[in-house]
């Protein structure tokens, strides 16, 4: 008797965790984590806004802290390029790993926290970045980490798997820094950003990117 009294409660873990069910009134309430806070707002003063019918403004001069409290911003889930130094994959030091997730290099420079091409100075290199959600897309940010300065051009790849180009040219980034580029007026959803650099413009520095932010509204 003593035997089964003890038993008892194992029995009703067991079957709380097989069916969910409950042998006692403990209910699991997946608080579905509601409002995200609405007092978040940066609110750093807002000039150079260039989305004009977009349903949201995307800032090209927003602030690292803003940036990281973008709420309509991604981090990349997953990368590939078209060469890494050491040929590093997974986690090793400069894959295209390193280039995921939210920004973790705390300094300028030559860091394995951020992806980095094959060769310091070979030429042309691109980086494409994965994202959970596709999105309509309002803009993107690189976070360049060295040998600033090097990006070419960045295009997005819609759900149906047709590349829009959103900006080339001079990319005027320096220091451990951002690219902001705004998208206006996308009609398409995307989760996929390709980045083209052209490491000859810093030939004494790597081309190294920590992270790449794709902001747009679901
Ligand atoms: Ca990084």
């Amino acid at each position: 008797m003593r035997k089964t009294l003890l038993l008892l409660p194992v029995v009703c873990l067991i079957v709380l965790g097989l069916a969910g069910a409950g042998c006692t009134t403990t209910q699991k309430t997946a608080t579905p984590t509601a409002s995200p806070a609405g007092t978040t707002t940066p609110a750093t003063t807002v000039t150079a806004t260039p989305s004009s019918t977009a349903s949201l403004t995307f800032n090209t001069t927003e602030s690292d802290s803003a940036i990281l409290a973008e709420k309509n911003g991604q981090w990349a889930v997953s990368a590939l390029a078209s060469s890494t130094y050491g040929d590093a994959t997974g986690t090793e030091s400069w894959s295209p790993m390193h280039a995921t997730g939210q920004p973790n290099v705390e300094t300028y420079g030559d860091h394995g926290t951020a992806w980095a091409p094959k060769e310091k100075n070979k030429g042309m290199e691109y980086l494409e970045m994965i994202y959970t959600d596709p999105v309509t897309p309002t803009g993107v940010r690189i976070r360049e980490s060295y040998g600033s300065g090097c990006v070419t051009k960045v295009e997005l790849k819609d759900t149906n798997g047709v590349w829009h180009e959103i900006w080339s040219g001079v990319d005027t980034t320096r220091g451990l820094s951002y690219l902001q580029i705004p998208v206006t007026g996308a009609t398409y959803k995307t989760k996929t950003v390709k980045i083209t650099f052209d490491t000859t413009k810093t030939p004494n520095e790597w081309a190294e990117i920590d992270a790449v932010q794709l902001v747009g509204t679901k």
